[in-house]
């Protein structure tokens, strides 16, 4: 299949899956071309099969607000006919399944009918499409995909009682690269962050507030009052200064380490003990899963898709959002030695359940029925 794929090109969980995605597909033969304004993150390399198409606006003194979506439109029709495209999958709704309408329309104009998917992350659902300015934008463009796909059973759920959804949406699952993320040996960085065999905490997230991770911060303070273990706080946002701060007014920033952002997050997991997700809203939580991955259990908070992927008192455990006092309990049962094996034996077995392989055929298959859809209710006009 020759396959467009739109996404945002940053650290964000969705532009990872939608890079992910590309470059597992490009493996299997498909011919991928990227369209999004920077090249992606995890696209830092030479394949014959993969392609980028960057979206250029220019500015004009005229435009408080440069149209990006005009100029997406634009470029998408321009990659899906001189490549040939048999399908376009636009990965969060705001604006991308705007724009892949509006291309589609000019494209019909030509006597070409791309198949559209669109697939909902999570906050383009659950925070931003909610805002009355943009859903009725956001519930016409879903309705308007050929297929729409969710991440999680949760997230499905949460569309279909939001928005007044025609479509069946399919639940397909974040996935992980198992060849990438596993226990490495790395016991010397461990020794280097935790020179008295401390336990290892870590958090990696964009650092908003969605993520809570004020939380993080006072349930180590109680935690490092029990079990001697530092934090390793991964990733960079805006809430990174106020977080640092409250680490100095507790006085625990001695044993909290903000390192920014890292590509090569399987080496920091491959030594952690315990992974912490206790977010407001995650519509599945792909960083729990590479850290389960790498054999690291999580706490996490119980909201949204986060039960689909942590097994409640088997991988880690689940609290209610913001009940800091049970997070520490749990912390420090999977934290004991007799306990902390099974644990981290639970998570990856739950890992593997979402292997990329397994999942990448999942959005291939599917692929498949939307293309044989549009091309069936053609055949019938
Ligand atoms: O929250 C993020 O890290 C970014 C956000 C996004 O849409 O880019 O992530 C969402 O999509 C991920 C991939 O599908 C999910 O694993 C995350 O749970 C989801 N984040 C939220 O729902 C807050």
């Amino acid at each position: 299949m020759r396959i467009g794929i739109v996404c945002y090109p940053t650290f964000g969980g969705s532009g990872v899956v939608a890079t992910e995605l590309g470059k597992a597909l490009a493996q299997k033969g498909h011919e991928v071309h990227f369209i999004t304004y920077s090249q992606p993150v995890r696209l830092d390399f030479f394949n014959e099969n993969i392609f980028y198409h960057e979206v250029n606006i220019s500015s004009y003194p005229l435009f408080q607000y440069p149209p990006y979506e005009s100029a997406l439109a634009g470029k998408m029709v321009d990659v899906v006919k001189y490549a040939n495209l048999d399908i376009l999958h636009v990965h969060y709704a705001i604006p991308h399944a705007t724009s892949a309408f509006l291309a589609k329309q000019i494209l019909k104009k030509e006597g070409i009918n791309i198949p559209v998917v669109t697939t909902l992350h999570g906050t383009d659902i659950t925070i931003v499409g909610k805002d009355p300015a943009l859903s009725p934008v956001v519930t016409f463009s879903m309705n308007e995909s050929d297929g729409v796909t969710a991440v999680s059973r949760d997230l499905k759920e949460e569309t279909e009682s939001t928005f007044n959804i025609n479509k069946e949406i399919e639940v397909i699952y974040n996935f992980v690269d198992l060849t990438r993320f596993f226990k490495q040996e790395k016991e010397h960085f461990k020794r280097f962050i935790c020179p008295n065999d401390e336990k290892l905490l870590v958090h990696a997230s964009n650092f908003r507030k969605v993520k809570r991770i004020d939380d993080i911060i006072k349930a180590f303070a109680k935690i490092r009052q029990v079990i001697p273990c530092k934090l390793l706080m991964v990733g960079d946002g805006q809430e990174r200064q106020n977080m640092e701060k409250l680490s100095r007014d507790l006085n625990i920033s001695d044993d909290i380490r903000f390192i920014g952002k890292l590509d090569a997050i399987e080496e920091v997991l491959s030594v952690a003990d315990l992974f912490f997700m206790p977010s407001e809203k995650e519509s599945f939580g792909l960083a729990a899963l590479e850290a389960m991955a790498c054999e690291v259990p999580v706490i996490s908070s119980n909201t949204g898709g986060l039960a689909e992927l942590n097994i409640n008192g088997v991988t880690g455990f689940l609290s209610d959002v913001g009940d800091v006092d049970d997070m520490v309990k749990n912390a420090l049962y999977i934290l004991q030695d007799e306990n902390l094996p099974t644990f981290k034996k639970n998570a990856l077995a739950r890992a593997k359940q979402f292997d990329m392989n397994v999942i990448v055929q999942q959005y291939e298959s599917y692929y498949h029925k939307i293309i044989d859809g549009v091309k069936a209710l053609n055949n019938l006009n």
